[in-house]
């Protein structure tokens, strides 16, 4: 049916008006709205989760004027921040329990977050006055979006592995077993291994007591010796797709270069070795850790100092490799990774350990166990920095007589304990420890009871430094 002229005219008129109002609504998301995605990255144990709940919680109570972020107010973000909301959840990852992890820091019996056994991810909406306008009502307001990932630490050391085949891999992976503090839990594994024969035909049994005495290796050296350089992550920490026979293999002996033959043992678990890395590409590397805009590697540098030589080197090791992985310079199969992140912070956590004078050894200390790779990411395109910090600050600053020397101290209270104690963590090196260092008993390290704080979060929580790393990681983008 032929339109009428006038009826033809109504309805250009109309479309006109609805194309412009499409394409305002258009320009006015494209220039006012923009989404930050910030990793929050770190061994297990490393203090992410912490990390994450209180930066979220002092950002709500920023926006409530509580002055928890004290480096927001200096820059006038909170005089022009409008509203501050956490967005629900989206359909890209299931939403960081931010309200269950803080009830748990804010009960009456206040306790520390569970480890975290898969991805989590929190967004949060500022509604933000422009700094300049240019007079113009169309630019006043501003929507940033800031989203934040917590996922197990055990992942993260399966970076590196994407750069290196089955071969070079087990050569490192055993020969780090064969030493140290790893030899005695590794020995069943080793003894097993001797007996079997790597050309056979691949046979189901042997395969999955392989792999489950190098499982046990694995649980052990985490959980009884406190070393956190292990691989795969996914072994020790469900991967995020579901489990199948293809993650039945263990590292093997095998000359790097030489072809494997086919339908052996060896062939078998370098086959699926090479699957396992496709499916941590996949799921989590590649459709998460890329997406990045900023980084933060979290560092318990005070835990590996407490654990002793071995720790400390193998926490220092994997700090080393992480570094390497986000180095633009570096290694270009994993740039692909970085290739978003402006900004890297290096961060050692749990600085609430050490009285105030030991903070600045303690960010020393942690830019020099990232290795050579610190400084060269420096000259790179992304701006590297280290820090100390507490997510959530559990002593005050205190002074004791010690064998007769007056000696800065921390005072907090013990988890479990119903008294305060003073206590000396001992003298933080600034670099890497020289092995006589290790003769002296150091590092006490107790688990403090997180402060009381207001249930209602409204005054936040107190934190050392957590400001200072939040601004530089998300403040020009606000
Ligand atoms: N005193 C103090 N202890 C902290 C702080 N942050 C973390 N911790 C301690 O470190 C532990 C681990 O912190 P999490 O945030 O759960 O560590 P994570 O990196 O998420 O660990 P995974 O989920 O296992 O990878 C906590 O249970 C606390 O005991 C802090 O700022 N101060
Ligand atoms: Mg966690």
């Amino acid at each position: 049916m032929n339109d009428q002229p006038e009826d033809f005219w109504t309805r250009v008129r109309q479309g006109w008006r609805v194309a412009r109002k499409q394409a305002a609504a258009a320009l006015h998301d494209a220039v006012n709205t923009e989404t930050v995605r910030v990793a929050v990255t770190g061994l297990s144990r490393a203090g992410k989760t912490v990390f994450i709940t209180s930066a979220v919680q002092n950002l709500l109570a920023m926006a409530e004027g509580k002055g928890a972020l004290p480096k927001f107010d200096d820059h006038g973000v909170s005089d022009r921040l409008k509203k501050l909301a956490l967005r629900a959840a989206t359909s890209d990852a299931p939403r960081f329990p931010f309200e269950t992890n803080f009830a748990a820091l804010a009960s009456a019996a206040p306790h520390w977050p569970p480890r975290t056994a898969s991805l989590a991810e929190i967004g949060i909406n500022f509604t933000i006055r422009r700094r300049h306008t240019a007079g113009l009502d169309f630019f006043k307001l501003r929507e940033a979006t800031l989203d934040i990932i917590d996922y197990p630490g055990e992942w993260l050391l399966d970076l590196p592995m994407l750069a290196e085949d089955f071969a070079p891999w087990s050569a490192e992976t055993l020969k780090r077993m064969g030493t140290g503090l790893r030899a005695e839990p590794a020995k069943p594994f080793f003894d097993y291994l001797r007996s079997v024969d790597l050309d056979a035909p691949a046979d189901d049994d042997i395969a999955r007591r392989l792999h489950d005495l190098y499982l046990a290796y694995l649980f052990d050296a985490r959980d009884r010796l406190g070393l956190r350089y292990l691989q795969p992550g996914g072994f020790l920490c469900a991967p995020p797709w579901p489990k199948t026979e293809a993650m039945i293999f263990a590292p093997l002996p095998v000359a790097p270069g030489r072809s494997l033959k086919p339908g052996s043992l060896a062939a078998l678990f370098q086959k699926r070795y090479d699957l396992y890395r496709q499916d941590m590409n996949a799921h989590f590397f590649d459709r998460h850790f890329r997406r990045f805009d900023r980084q933060i590697v979290l560092v318990d540098v005070l835990g590996a100092l407490h654990g002793g030589p071995d720790v400390f080197e193998d926490t220092r090791l994997a700090i080393q490799r992480l570094a390497d992985c986000f180095n633009y310079g570096g290694r270009g199969m994993l740039n692909p990774f970085a290739r978003g992140i402006s900004k890297v912070l290096f961060a050692a956590t749990k600085a609430d350990h050490v009285p105030e004078r030991q903070r600045d050894a303690l960010q020393i200390l942690l830019g020099r166990m990232a290795g050579a790779d610190i400084d060269q990411m420096r000259d790179s395109r992304a701006v590297v920095r280290t820090a100390a910090l507490a997510s959530v600050r559990c002593t005050l600053d205190d002074r004791a007589q010690i064998d007769g020397r007056d000696v800065a101290v921390v005072r907090g209270l013990p988890m479990g304990r119903d008294k305060l104690v003073k206590f000396y963590p001992g003298e933080v090196p600034l670099k890497p420890p020289e092995p006589d260092f290790w003769s002296g008993s150091f590092f006490e390290l107790p688990v403090f009871q997180p402060p009381k704080l207001d249930v209602k979060g409204a005054s936040g929580v107190p934190h050392i430094a957590l400001d200072d790393a939040l601004y530089y990681l998300i403040g020009d983008r606000l």
